[in-house]
């Protein structure tokens, strides 16, 4: 298990750092999984949930000032500060490694270490990465089981190879003060301490899939997004796929586990990632996406049979749910299940709850972790070790006025821009104000980690060697009325938009040219069989408004203003538009 030199020379040394009591190499068995729960069950960091109703299903709380990602003790540690960019915090390597240094000194004493190779990508492809994270937590150890291909696959992956990310974790004193989660994205490595919530402690996801692949994916040609990656199928049996992103809790999830409305017979919607991509293009001059990931780290409340019900099967059994409400039955209850709640029940703090006392019991930023494998709608390809080839990327928010439903963009570049610029009210999954709007470039901002000027320039490289790119759109589900009410149902009935998607990348329907891009005509979005969304309605979704985009327009040359390496060609696009505008 332990034959690799470089992995053990790197142990050894993070072991007299943090002076376990014990080092523990996990293999990934389920043997191993069983002691574990054991051992977490005894201490009381995990709970049993009641097996019959949910099989192999733990509950955990994190501490209550620790429930969400931290953007602002999150950095990328580059030597010189300009490639980190205006939009990351950077601290310098030998300061970090020095303050963080001093607070892992020690940090594991009393504690086991615990040894976690993981794979970042289907076993048997050549694509997949490999991570070693070590921890001080059985928490992370089995979220690490669910949401990576964990332990001897990832050995095997590794063989005698020194390439690997070196992650290392450990919770510290759980203290505010002394939490910080740094990427060294020059020497593959990320140091966590202080916090035992997945966003900053399951260093598989944001720390290394974003982080460090989007760095390691600009020095090799490829891209690491923030996307979920969807099949659709239609009654011709034929599928194609999207990529999408979209700023944290935008129903990204939903929209990967989306199922089709009754009214649309014969299509089936199949998911194969609902955060990650991996995308590189193929032999045929395609772009190809693969999630690096194993399984969902999903936001819970809101989560119900009608909103998703791919998420609630797939959440049955051998599931981790952190920060909902435990019933006496040890069961679990969140705001938005649409199931009647517990009498009585301990909320997400561990404090007695009843429905209706003026609290949350589930904290809005919960979570469910969940194997891939289980949810009914998992794509057969979704571990082919080549990917699924990309038809249409697609970038979105909540915009209440500004985007139209959907519009294509004219090209690659412009494309760039729609995703450079977007923007959407910020949610609960990173703390900070709730509400505010908030740009979030390809919703990487919190996850670019390198220059965010450079990576514009990588999007606009990458269609130079992509002889047959995705077609890139805009998608906006959140349009309101002057009212304030949504006018578009979302959820399911996105299959429509995501069909006029479709035919565009086919060439099999027309548009509008607007100032904005391609949009629909108020006919090609099918509205038959939808119940509540009037062809007028439609016009309002589909409306671009001048004056709105005039204002739109002076808030993002602000924007746009704040990136030191801006490719000169986003500034033309800018430029374009207002041309366009004729403002
Ligand atoms: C997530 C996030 O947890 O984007 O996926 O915050
Ligand atoms: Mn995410």
């Amino acid at each position: 298990m332990h034959s690799n030199r470089a992995v053990k020379q790197w142990v050894e040394e993070m072991v007299k750092l943090t002076k376990p009591d014990n080092i523990v190499w996990l293999d990934g068995s389920e043997e191993e999984r069983e002691g574990l729960t054991k051992q977490a069950l005894k201490t009381g960091e995990m709970i049993e949930l009641d097996q019959e109703k949910y099989p192999g299903g733990l509950y955990h709380r994190t501490a209550i000032n620790d429930v969400a990602r931290v953007e602002h003790l999150t950095f990328i540690c580059t030597s010189k500060k300009e490639d980190a960019g205006p939009t990351n915090n950077w601290m310098a390597p030998s300061e970090a490694y020095e303050k963080l240094g001093k607070l892992f000194d020690g940090s594991m004493k009393g504690r086991t270490m615990y040894v976690i190779p993981y794979l970042m990508g289907p076993a048997a492809s050549g694509f997949s990465k490999v991570g070693i994270e070590l921890t001080d937590s059985i928490y992370v150890v089995l979220n690490m089981r669910i949401m990576t291909r964990m332990g001897k696959v990832a050995m095997d992956y590794l063989a005698d190879s020194s390439n690997f990310v070196k992650g290392l974790h450990s919770k510290g004193e759980l203290d505010p003060e002394k939490r910080f989660i740094c990427h060294f994205p020059e020497d593959n490595t990320i140091w966590s301490i202080g916090s035992g919530y997945g966003g900053n402690v399951l260093l598989g996801k944001k720390c290394f899939s974003l982080r460090l692949a989007s760095y390691m994916g600009r020095q090799e040609g490829w891209l690491a997004e923030h996307m979920l990656i969807l099949g659709i199928e239609n009654p011709k049996g034929e599928v194609s796929y999207i990529a999408a992103a979209f700023p944290s809790a935008c129903g990204k999830t939903n929209l990967a586990m989306l199922v089709p409305p009754k009214s649309l017979s014969g299509y089936k919607a199949w998911t194969v990632g609902d955060d990650i991509a991996w995308m590189r293009v193929g032999e045929d001059g395609r772009l190809w996406a693969v999630n690096p990931e194993a399984g969902f780290f999903g936001v819970v409340p809101g989560t119900n049979m009608k909103s998703n019900p791919n998420a609630m099967l797939t959440t049955t059994k051998n599931t981790i749910f952190t920060n909902v409400v435990l019933t006496p039955e040890k069961t679990v209850w969140w705001e938005g299940m649409r199931v009647e709640p517990p009498e009585y029940a301990t909320d997400w703090m561990g404090n007695p709850w009843t429905p209706g006392n003026g609290k949350n019991g589930a904290h809005p930023n919960s979570r469910f972790t969940a194997p891939a494998r289980q949810c009914p709608s998992i794509s057969p390809a979704w571990e082919n070790p080549k990917g699924v080839p990309i038809s249409a990327i697609l970038f979105g928010g909540r915009r209440a006025r500004i985007a139209p439903l959907v519009y294509q963009s004219f090209n690659w570049e412009q494309g760039v821009f729609v995703g450079a610029t977007m923007a959407s009210e910020t949610t609960a999954a990173a703390t900070g104000a709730v509400g505010v709007v908030r740009r979030d470039p390809m919703a990487m901002l919190p996850f670019c980690g390198y220059n965010m000027g450079d990576y514009f320039d990588h999007w606009l490289k990458m269609v130079k060697k992509t002889p047959n790119p995705p077609k890139i759109f805009n998608v906006n589900w959140f349009r309101t009325s002057e009212k304030g009410e949504f006018l578009w149902p979302g959820y399911g009935e996105n299959l429509r938009v995501l069909n006029w998607i479709l035919s565009r990348c086919n060439g099999e329907v027309g548009a509008v040219e607007t100032p904005i891009g391609y949009l629909p005509e108020v006919d090609d979005i099918d509205i038959s069989g939808l119940e509540g969304v009037s062809r007028d309605m439609v016009k309002t979704l589909l409306n671009v408004d001048r004056e709105s985009w005039k204002e739109e327009v002076k808030d993002l040359a602000d924007f746009l203003g704040k990136f030191d390496r801006l490719p000169g060609k986003i500034k033309e696009e800018y430029d374009s538009l207002i041309k366009r505008f004729e403002f």
